[in-house]
């Protein structure tokens, strides 16, 4: 018997794709598109294009597991849940006991972005036992911190009215790769006359589709930016009555942008003066303009300058007037969820202190009252994608650690683990999902039962807080409940959104016209209801040039972060861990493909193999994010990243990173 289930891709990914699930016999038999869906249209990416292989690989955890062998080793061996579940509870009372509940540190992120799997009886769980709070930085917690300060809220044009701009800027990002069903909206735009431009230290496949290409040095974003805005203001190309309007802070602002001239900033971004000038021309001219910055713009030491700098261009040139024109960050806070009675952080007895995901390995190494003594790990893969990853990995060998993680595959992570219980994946559990970057909500039905004895994310914390021997009825809601807490609002952006209304039509798009401008038709949430153009206080230029070549780590086509890279057909494609140097470099320094070469820096140290290649410029090498160690038989990239915080909202700094590379010897 064949049926096709609604579903939802559940990965960290922009697109949010909606899915038909086909099942026979009770075995998922493919994965489609959704032709129906106005984002999705029928496509799906490389990755989940071969998603049976992840559901059905080798490496999925289906029971729960006690290790047996030393940390980090991967020897397991199969217990009951019960088991499990009871010394799990009898280590964490202990801990509790003995140094406080603070020592207990949850750790997570988007492996899973739907509402029950990101944070819901998860959240609850760890309030009502008192553990530390992660604030979850890893990712776009610099531009996030931006957007609140500047519009109150992470809002941008609904990129269905995307074909409408004429000039288009991809700044940072690398949609080729990250947001593929943004692809056929930037076609139609350009087909329709749009200018689009790559803003992009790398030759990526995009800079390669959408032209012209400005390969600034990276990390010079807030630069250009303000150069830019110089020169509207000098050329009077801005819109001084939007300003007037909507604005405060323009007179700061402009005192901020005046040291940046055209030249001076050609310099310090690499780039030819008469580029910038004929960028900072359309800019002031050509309507509807879509200025569209990726997260990868705000991996720097810089990122709070930088996405203030750009997103003030969005305001002094009035782009939100044109329909199809504006700032397109991100549309998250246009799903205004009851967090609170999903989360219900009224189940804490007060406030714990919070830990910087991004400095999980200073956590885990550094004496802190109290220190760290157990971690629960889930929807997140630290040991292959946290900075400064030697630092992780020695908290995570820690014989004193007591290392919980829920999971679907044996990561890099769950190898280090004392219990590893196994997760259902997305197609076998009920869950409902919002996007960061469009504006549908769509329900996912399970479409086949869980594989071997692996559970949702909800029902391990419920399980957990039985164990635990929590009382609260907060833990004995059913994921449906969870539900209809989270769709219990009076917002009208979500008006007739209901989990029985979505169980009739599982994709509904926000009560949000895609005609409404934001911040001219839609209210401005900051306090006194103004746009702030005035600089964040503190923040400036970095302006030190650390030596060696600039690493950038960004996304990769095959991958999500880790997720993937432990498919059969990603091994193939790439046995080995790669680094991309441009032509220049490998012949000043005498290096072809295929050479094994040592990449360090103060911090670690890895191997890769040459790839010479067009995408990084001389000076800026690239090695895509990220491998697992198990898999590339060493450590990975971030080995070398740096976990320093940014300037701004404790967001990561992955691509302000440098290092030194040597031929290996024999290599
Ligand atoms: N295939 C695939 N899709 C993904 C992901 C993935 O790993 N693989 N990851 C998902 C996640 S978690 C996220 S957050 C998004 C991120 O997706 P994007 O927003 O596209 O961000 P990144 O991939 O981090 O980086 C995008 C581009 O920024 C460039 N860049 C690096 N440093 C600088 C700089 O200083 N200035 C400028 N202007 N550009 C710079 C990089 O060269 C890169 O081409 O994608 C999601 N989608
Ligand atoms: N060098 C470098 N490092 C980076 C970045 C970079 O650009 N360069 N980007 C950073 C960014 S933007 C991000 S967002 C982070 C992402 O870092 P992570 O959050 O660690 O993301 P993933 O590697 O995708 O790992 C997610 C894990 O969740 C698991 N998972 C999936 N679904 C479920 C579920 O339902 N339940 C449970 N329990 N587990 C599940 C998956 O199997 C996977 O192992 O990486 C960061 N690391
Ligand atoms: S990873 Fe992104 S593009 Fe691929 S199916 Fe999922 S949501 Fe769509
Ligand atoms: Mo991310």
């Amino acid at each position: 018997m064949e049926f096709t289930v609604h579903g939802v891709c559940p990965h960290d990914c922009y697109d949010t794709c909606s899915l038909d699930v086909v099942v026979r016999d009770g075995v998922i038999e493919r994965i489609r598109g959704d032709r129906e869906h106005p984002i999705t249209r029928g496509f799906l990416c490389f990755k989940v294009n071969r998603y049976l292989e992840r559901i059905n690989h080798r490496d999925r955890i289906l029971y729960p597991m006690r290790r047996v062998g030393s940390k980090g080793q991967g020897e397991f061996e199969r217990v009951s849940w019960d088991l499990a579940l009871t010394e799990i509870a009898t280590r964490l009372k202990d801990i509790e006991r003995r140094s406080g509940a603070e020592a207990i540190l949850p750790y997570s992120f988007a492996g899973n972005m739907g509402i029950l799997s990101s944070s819901s009886m998860d959240a609850r769980f760890f309030s009502a036992i008192g553990a530390s709070r992660l604030a979850r930085t890893i990712c776009t917690a610099s531009s996030t911190a931006v957007l609140h300060h500047m519009f109150g809220q992470a809002l941008g044009p609904d990129p269905e009215t995307l074909p409408q701009a004429r000039l288009i800027l991809l700044w940072g990002t690398n949609p080729m790769a990250t947001n593929v069903h943004q692809i056929p909206l930037l076609d139609e735009a350009r087909d329709a006359g749009a200018k689009i431009w790559t803003i992009d230290p790398l030759y990526t496949e995009t800079a390669q589709r959408f032209k012209p290409h400005m390969a600034i040095h990276p990390n010079t974003d807030a630069v250009l930016a303000m150069g830019i805005g110089r020169y509207l203001i000098e050329h009077e190309l801005y819109d001084a009555q939007y300003v007037r309007q909507f604005t405060r802070g323009f007179d700061a602002y402009r005192e901020m942008v005046a040291p940046y001239s055209i030249e001076h900033v050609a310099r310090l971004c690499g780039v030819d003066p008469l580029q910038v000038r004929q960028l900072a021309e359309e800019i002031g001219k050509i309507r509807p303009l879509l200025i569209r910055p990726g997260y990868g713009m705000q991996r720097q030491r810089d990122a709070g300058l930088a996405v203030w700098a750009v997103s003030a261009l969005a305001i002094i040139t009035g782009a939100f007037r044109n329909a199809g024109g504006g700032l397109l960050i991100g549309n998250g806070d246009a799903f205004v969820l009851n967090l609170s009675a999903l989360t219900r952080p009224d189940l804490a007895w007060g406030p714990t202190r919070s830990i910087n995901m991004i400095e999980l390995g200073q956590a885990l190494t550094h004496t802190t009252n109290p220190s760290i003594e157990a971690l629960v790990v889930y929807n997140a893969n630290p040991a292959a994608t946290a900075p400064d990853q030697s630092r992780v990995l020695k908290g995570l060998s820690r014989d004193d650690l007591f290392l919980v993680v829920h999971e679907q595959m044996m990561t890099d992570t769950a190898r280090y683990a004392d219990f590893v219980l196994p997760a259902a994946m997305s197609m076998e559990v009920l869950d409902i999902y919002v996007s960061y970057w469009h504006r549908y909500v769509q329900l996912n039905r399970p479409a086949v039962a869980p594989a071997g004895e692996a559970v949702s994310n909800p029902e391990f914390f419920r399980r957990l807080a039985h164990a635990m021997g929590l009382s609260d009825p907060a833990f004995d809601e059913s994921d449906e409940d969870l539900l209809r807490h989270a769709l219990n609002t009076e917002h009208p952006y979500l008006a007739g959104v209901t989990l029985e209304s979505l169980s009739q039509t599982p994709v509904k798009k926000l009560s949000l016209p895609m005609t409404a401008r934001p911040f001219v038709d839609t209210p401005i949430l900051t306090q006194d209801g103004l746009l702030h153009l005035d600089p964040i206080p503190g923040l400036a230029c970095h302006e030190d040039k650390p030596k060696g070549f600039h690493l950038l780590s960004p996304s990769r086509r095959e991958t999500i972060k880790s997720s993937f890279a432990n498919l059969p057909s990603f091994e193939e494609r790439e046995p080995d861990p790669e680094i991309l140097v441009s032509e220049e470099d490998a012949s000043s320094r005498g290096w072809t493909s295929g050479q094994w070469v040592r990449v360090y820096n103060a911090k670690g140290q890895t191997r890769c193999r040459v790839n010479v290649s067009p995408v990084p410029p001389s000076g800026t090498v690239v090695s895509y994010a990220v491998r697992w160690n198990s898999v590339a038989k060493g450590t990975n990239i971030n080995q070398l990243t740096s976990d320093q915080l940014a300037d701004f909202g404790g967001g990561a700094t992955f691509y302000s990173t440098w290092v030194e590379i040597d031929p290996e010897l024999g290599g």
